[in-house]
């Protein structure tokens, strides 16, 4: 096992769920994070929370993985003490609507192709090269079991989960001859935001998404996230795909009713 005591960790999306517990996992580990996403308030809850229980050093940002010029020129304005980043954790990402593609919103496909594609892409591009440099970096991305197969009504979200499976199959192809790794971590139903945002703040009906069957916690993924993180410099785990014993795959899933 590789400790990840005093190294970078940047962390997108890390205001809510999958992201604030990956924050959690590193900063026990020892770590120290760089914390992004747009509720910069969120983030001073817990870079403070963080600070308290473990004596984390967090570095935050207020940033919108969809813009693309904020991206480059945070990233390539980072202190000097932050710039080498060790470990790159791409979680920031949503999902809009559950419409049929002929029905659907085209503002909420062009908000997940923005975030979940092109904002990882942007994210990916900026930091990336330092990695290869320094021949020293991971990059974990957090896919979906929706990039798999699509479901009924996923379309544009399962579209950009498959591309988050390309792209990560394709970086680790183009990383080859240096020791940066690549991961896809990719979960099934974690019960986080995920859905309030998905159906625009209708918490109930997110609720129905997860009701009479247990779903994953965020704790689940970060865990399996650290995992990834702390083996051997020798070991690439590419890809994970993680779901709750309730489901099968993007489409079954057990209630118990
Ligand atoms: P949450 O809604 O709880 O968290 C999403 C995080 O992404 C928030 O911190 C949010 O921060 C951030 N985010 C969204 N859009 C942007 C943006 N444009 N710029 C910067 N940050 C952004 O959901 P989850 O924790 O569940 O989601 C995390 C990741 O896990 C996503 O990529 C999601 O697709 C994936 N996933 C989730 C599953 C689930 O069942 N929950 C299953 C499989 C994958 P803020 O709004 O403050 O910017
Ligand atoms: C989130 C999991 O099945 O709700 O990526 O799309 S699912």
């Amino acid at each position: 096992m590789v400790s990840v005591k005093d190294k970078i960790v940047f962390i997108t999306g890390a205001s809510s769920g999958i992201g604030a517990s990956c924050a959690h996992f590193f900063a026990e580990a020892g770590a120290k994070l760089i914390l992004a996403a747009r509720r910069f308030d969120r983030l001073e809850q817990l870079g403070a929370q963080l600070q308290e229980k473990f004596g984390t050093s967090t570095h935050l940002l207020a940033l919108d993985v969809r813009d693309r010029v904020a991206v480059a020129s945070t990233l390539s304005n980072l202190p000097d003490s932050w710039a080498a980043i060790d470990i790159l954790v791409n979680n920031a990402g949503l999902s809009r609507g559950l419409n049929k593609l002929h029905e659907g919103n085209i503002d909420d496909w062009e908000e997940m192709i923005d975030a979940n594609v092109k904002g990882l892409l942007y994210v990916t591009r900026a930091i990336v090269p330092g990695m290869v440099d320094r021949a020293c970096g991971h990059v974990i991305n957090i896919g979906s079991i929706a990039g798999r197969a699509a479901y009924p009504g996923g379309n544009v979200y399962c579209a950009s989960k498959a591309a988050v499976r390309a792209i990560s199959d394709g970086l680790k192809q183009d990383l080859i001859g240096t020791p940066v790794r690549v991961t896809e971590v990719e979960p099934g139903l974690v019960e986080t935001e995920f859905s309030i945002v998905r159906f625009h703040g209708d918490r109930d009906r997110a609720t129905t998404v997860y009701q009479d069957l247990t779903p994953l916690t965020p704790d689940d993924i970060a865990d399996v996230v650290l995992y990834c993180a702390t083996r051997p410099p020798h070991v690439n785990i590419s890809e994970v795909l993680v779901v709750p014993v309730d489901q099968a795959n993007a489409t079954l899933v057990h209630r118990h009713r």
